[in-house]
């Protein structure tokens, strides 16, 4: 019987007009406010709070406008106690964030879009989350080959290894990096199904690893109709349910997800099952 810890929960708080799976609706900063604390009431021990949309196709905004978009959103979370990541790309997103208040980095890039974000991290000594990232949204779509030996899975593997050597090189300790396989970025329905299979080349690199499949539309296309429709994006939960599941029981470090709620559920049945005593 595994009594491995749970995962961490890291409720996402998209500050966005254009988010594939909640674009809008925490737009504006007290919509935003109010939804990272009722993620805390949840049960989130995270909040990611990102400005800028990586729905495939999506158009980047400029910095002064992330900027506008999520420092007063941290700004308010983090005064209220809560643990803020900041989910950027750039260098300058960062280091604002982390004045405001955040005290984690989730870069969607691994440092490939803006290299200086590495320095700004290293510097504040800050938990760093590294996605496998092969491309901006606008084309990312074109990127989506893994033909190498390796597979899907030792790819993204040698790929995140390579991105582990910049961040030590630029200074980041080694206990302040967690990685990201990138489900749904530049990789095809079936490239994610198998690396949901198979962590075990990523895990082996030895890092904390931080998965997020919540909403994505490799699990709409999952659960399609007869007429082949893809399940909208308010319909998948309880496919993420079960994969909050599995991925808690392969010792992921932590899961990025849009419902707490549904995903603390599905982990308090996890510690039960691990025997751990709580209640009845
Ligand atoms: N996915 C999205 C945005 N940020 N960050 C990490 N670390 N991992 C992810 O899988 C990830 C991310 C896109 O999803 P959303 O638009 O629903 O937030």
């Amino acid at each position: 019987m595994t009594t491995s810890a749970l995962p961490q929960l890291m409720g996402v708080v998209n500050v966005t007009p254009d988010s594939f799976s909640d674009g809008g609706r925490w737009f504006e900063p007290g919509a935003a406010i109010a939804h990272g604390r009722d993620l805390i009431a949840d049960g989130a021990d995270i909040l990611d709070i990102g400005g800028e949309s990586t729905r495939p196709g999506a158009t980047r905004p400029v910095v002064g406008e992330e900027l506008d978009r999520v420092i007063p959103v941290i700004t308010a979370l983090a005064a209220d106690g809560a643990t803020v990541s900041v989910d950027t790309m750039r260098a300058e997103v960062a280091e604002a964030a982390l004045a405001a208040g955040a005290t984690m980095v989730n870069d969607v890039s691994g440092g490939l879009a803006d290299p200086r974000i590495l320095e700004v991290v290293a510097a504040a000594g800050a938990p760093y989350v590294a996605m496998h990232w092969r491309a901006h949204a606008d084309h990312m779509r074109d990127f989506a080959v893994y033909d190498g030996p390796g597979g899907v899975a030792g790819t993204v593997r040698d790929e995140l290894s390579e991105r582990v050597e910049a961040m030590l090189a630029a200074g980041l300790a080694r206990d302040r990096i967690i990685l990201d396989p990138g489900l749904g970025f530049a990789k095809h329905g079936d490239h994610n199904w198998q690396l949901l299979r198979d962590l075990g080349p990523l895990q082996a690199l030895g890092f904390p690893l931080l998965v997020g499949a919540s909403r994505k539309s490799f699990l709409g296309r999952l659960l399609a109709d007869a007429h082949g429709t893809a399940r909208t994006v308010g319909e998948r939960e309880h496919a993420n349910t079960a994969l909050t599941v599995h991925l808690a029981r392969q010792g992921v470090w932590g899961l990025r997800v849009h419902d707490v709620r549904a995903a603390r559920d599905a982990l308090r049945v996890v510690e039960r099952l691990n025997g751990e005593e709580h209640g009845s």
